[in-house]
């Protein structure tokens, strides 16, 4: 079977020798910024925001991505195209590059640039039938004047931790609050509550990562008359909001049907969640919304 190709620094490589070096300071020390997209039926859904939000990442950290986001866009979908794919999860990575085992950045002087695209199961499917049982975390969200999740940085370990500790409890995801308890968001996913048929998000200085998924969904919601506005959201208010669900690019939506052991609403996806990932099928399977592959 012929081997898929991952795209590095402008060759393609086949995925069993597609390597970079141990002395890169994204796999030393998480220093790098990274974007997680999905193609459907033939266009990259929302490919310009996942972009912009590349390269507003690498500015926050200082790292210079040596390539224009015009030629960023054509590699992805160059790679796409060697790979034959028309719907596929697409990972981009650009690492502080090559460096010495101390952590000066000035020490690497070229970002390493990696596009992987591959299929990918967030959550188990069953959790999006039934809907997930989560829990809250004890880890907290990294502060906003720490390594704010704002920027989509290769240090994942905060979410990892989180994750962590929903294996731990057999449950299908966590959800991590802020140092001051308010609810932030899931390890990779943004989170809605629906309280008074109204749809309810945190901020993002939560430091919750403004995910494309969640914008689109706030979208949806205006476009159907449904309100929508962002909010800090408390535990108690967690606990007996009518409906929640996560939003992000590889999860896509899922329901969630209980929170360390409280019954959400009654126990089954809700009917405003149903609404919306039907809405959401039919929004990126608009070419408008995407760029073309081929
Ligand atoms: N919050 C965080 C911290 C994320 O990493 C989202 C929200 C959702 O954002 P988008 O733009 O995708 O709607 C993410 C998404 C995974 C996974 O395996 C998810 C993400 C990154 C890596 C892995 O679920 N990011």
């Amino acid at each position: 079977m012929k081997e898929p190709l991952v795209y590095i620094n402008g060759n393609f490589i086949e995925k069993s020798k597609a390597c970079i070096s141990v002395f890169d300071h994204g796999f030393l020390y998480g220093d790098g910024v990274f974007e997680g997209i999905r193609a459907y039926n033939g266009y990259v859904f929302k490919l310009k925001e996942h972009i912009d939000r590349l390269y507003a990442s690498a500015h926050s950290i200082m790292l210079k991505i040596p390539i224009s986001k015009e030629e960023m866009i054509k590699a992805i979908i160059e790679t796409l195209r060697v790979n034959s794919l028309k719907d596929a999860y697409i990972r981009v990575i650009v690492t502080r590059g090559e460096g010495d085992l101390g952590l000066d950045p000035r020490k690497c002087k070229k970002p390493n640039i990696i596009i992987i695209t591959e299929k990918i199961e967030v959550l188990p499917k069953e959790a999006y039938e039934r809907g997930a049982r989560v829990i809250i975390s004890w880890i907290r969200r990294d502060r906003i004047d720490a390594t704010s999740h704002e920027i989509k940085s290769l240090n994942y370990l905060n979410s990892i931790l989180a994750k962590i500790e929903a294996n731990v409890f057999n449950a299908d995801e966590a959800i991590i609050l802020t140092t001051d308890g308010y609810v932030c968001e899931g390890p990779g996913e943004n989170i809605f509550l629906v309280i008074n048929d109204e749809l309810l998000t945190p901020p993002t200085y939560t430091g919750a990562l403004p995910g494309i998924t969640r914008q689109v969904v706030m979208e949806i919601a205006k476009n159907n008359n449904i309100n929508v506005r962002e909010k800090l959201i408390t535990v108690h208010e967690l606990f007996n909001a009518s409906e929640v669900f996560f939003t992000g690019t590889g999860a896509e939506i899922v329901p969630i049907v209980e929170i360390s052991g409280r019954k959400i609403g009654d126990g089954k996806p809700g009917k405003t969640t149903k609404f919306i990932i039907e809405e959401f099928k039919k929004y990126v399977a608009d070419p408008k919304n995407g760029i073309p592959i081929y």
